[in-house]
């Protein structure tokens, strides 16, 4: 993959009717952050989208559960959710909300093409109604078993094992607002016809390359078992209403949410440019541009949205490009020391809340660990006590530790300048060219969204600068070699100053705070910067400890 001047991120819009907890943050929010902190700084121009899904039925049941309106519990949770991104140093360009006029104007004039194109179809259909609430039960208004797995399922998806469902064939299904069982009744709904899209969905997924297997596997196997029309627009009253209001039946219905919200990303591009003083249809340079590549960040249960649906969307509509690539990360679940790992759940106290975590800790230690535990390929589990280790071990003892000994060491014995590398040693010749190569291994496992590696390149490089220093021993060589004692710390800030650049996609707020001590400018912040050591005689500012132990 070369490097592109533009880059297009999403991360998956979360729903805005509850807070965030660790799970979200490790399966999309923040591998997107830091693939986009890491374009920035090769330099390449980004839009980091994202914004609240405020549709859907999450919403409105959570305002029926609270006695306010949908509106109310996707304000409350748009601002809180923001609050939370903002505190983990999760930097998106734009975080719009679905539940704005610009966006039903979108969605709306999307439908219309599609609905031009021949890709809709008005259909009479039978749906579950819920008799005592006087309402239909799309999606997720039903509870009832998974007729593929056995399992708990919703209306709309099973969550565990992935497969969309039509809530007609749920077994035993209960209305999720009044726990009734519900009635079968007859209503009327566009169809979005993706069974036509199928032999160019299956071309296109097969030809994709880079993708993660189980991604393009599972969106394969999909197609196998064939797509169905699939009804995109619901009889509710909280959504983007849908546009054919001279149409007797289109009178009180609103689109599917899922059809809605994908959109959104285009949406808040335009709202971003727009509020970067350029015309709103300038979206069209980055989602209509074959040189853009666009890349969707998302957990394991919006695959099928993203990289079949979406794309089948897209085709429809004719005038987008496809998605470059569909980063998704399965589950993080939870584990007690000495219990099972189980799902993160609200009921059981499984999950660890973001808003809570950052009461009484700093950001780049959860970042660090989630990025170490990152459910690339398979489920992980999120463990208090594995993460107070590794903060203790890794990021103060031995990340904390180099820097702090280095910065130190140069503070009272040269001057707190940057000390001439006098002699030339093997060892520092290995380290530089050691540090030559790293910004482009970094690189490439990131560009491959490979974390779990590219943070551990990252750590290694700590390691080796503690062995660097335990093996040049600086206190002996001050009093038996001053010039080479000179090579010793200048190679050590060296390592410092990739630390901090390399590291700065994973741990934002403390490359930061190292780059202000070793007084960076923003040219030399750059990745490629990382291989450059610093010039000899600059002085630098005055340490201070990076991480904290936690108990
Ligand atoms: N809101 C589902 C979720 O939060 C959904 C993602 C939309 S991305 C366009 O898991
Ligand atoms: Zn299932």
């Amino acid at each position: 993959m070369g490097s592109h001047d533009k880059v297009l991120i999403t991360a998956a819009l979360p729903y805005a009717n509850g807070n965030l907890h660790v799970g979200h943050i490790g399966g999309s929010y923040l591998p997107a952050d830091t693939y986009a902190r890491y374009c920035r700084s090769v330099g390449r121009e980004v839009l980091f989208i994202c914004g609240s899904d405020d549709h859907g039925v999450p919403a409105t049941l959570s305002a029926r559960a609270e006695g306010c309106t949908p509106r109310d519990v996707v304000h409350r949770y748009h601002d809180a959710q923001e609050r939370d991104f903002k505190g983990l140093g999760i930097r998106f360009d734009v975080y719009g909300r679905t539940s704005s006029p610009h966006h039903a104007a979108m969605s709306q004039e999307f439908f219309l093409s599609v609905n031009r194109n021949g890709f809709l179809e008005k259909r009479s259909t039978q749906q579950l109604f819920d008799a005592e609430a006087g309402i239909f039960l799309p999606d997720r208004y039903v509870r009832g078993t998974c007729p593929f797995c056995g399992q708990q399922a919703l209306g709309d998806q099973c969550e565990n094992c992935g497969k969309d469902q039509d809530a007609l064939e749920l077994i035993d299904p209960r209305s999720a607002i009044t726990g009734s069982v519900p009635e079968v009744r007859q209503t009327t709904h566009w169809y979005f016809r993706q069974d036509r899209l199928e032999d160019r969905l299956k071309e296109w997924l097969s030809a994709r390359d880079g993708w993660r297997p189980s991604v393009q596997n599972f969106a394969l196997g999909m197609l196998k078992q064939g797509l169905k029309p699939r009804a995109i627009t619901r009889d509710l009253s909280w959504g983007v209403p849908v546009p054919l209001s001279d149409d007797s039946d289109a009178g009180g219905k609103v689109l599917y949410v899922w059809f809605d919200a994908p959109i959104g990303y285009v949406t808040f591009t335009a709202d971003l440019l727009e509020q970067r003083g350029l015309p709103r249809e300038s979206y069209a340079d980055w989602w209509k541009n074959p040189d853009v590549p666009i890349y969707h960040f998302l957990g394991e249960d919006n695959i099928v949205f993203h990289a079949l649906m979406w794309p089948a969307m897209l085709m429809a509509e004719g005038t987008y490009q496809l998605p470059t690539n569909v980063v998704a990360n399965c589950f993080v679940n939870f584990q007690f020391p000495g219990k099972d790992e189980e799902k993160m759940s609200k009921s059981r106290g499984t999950a660890v809340w973001i808003h809570e975590y950052l009461r009484d800790a700093d950001p780049d230690p959860l970042r660090y660990y989630l990025t170490f535990i990152a459910p690339e390929a398979q489920r992980t589990a999120f463990k208090p006590d594995d993460l107070m280790r590794r903060n203790n071990d890794e990021l103060v003892g031995t990340m904390g530790n180099f820097v702090h000994r280095t910065l130190t060491f140069v503070a009272r014995y040269f001057g707190n300048a940057v000390p001439e590398p006098a002699v030339v040693t093997a060892e520092a010749e290995e380290m530089a060219a050691h540090l030559e190569r790293l910004p482009g291994v970094v690189g490439e496992e990131l560009d491959a969204f490979r974390f779990k590696n590219a943070v551990g390149a990252v750590m290694d490089l700590a390691r080796m600068g503690n062995r660097f220093f335990d093996y040049e021993a600086p206190w002996r060589q001050r009093k038996e070699d001053l010039g080479r004692c000179g090579t010793t710390l200048h190679t050590c800030l060296h390592i410092v100053k990739a630390l901090a650049i390399l590291g700065e996609p994973f741990m934002p707020f403390t490359s930061e705070k190292i780059m202000e001590i070793l007084g960076l400018h923003p040219g030399e912040r750059r990745w490629a910067s990382a291989a450059v050591p610093l010039q000899p005689r600059r002085s630098l500012g005055i340490a201070e400890p990076l991480f904290r132990k936690m108990e």
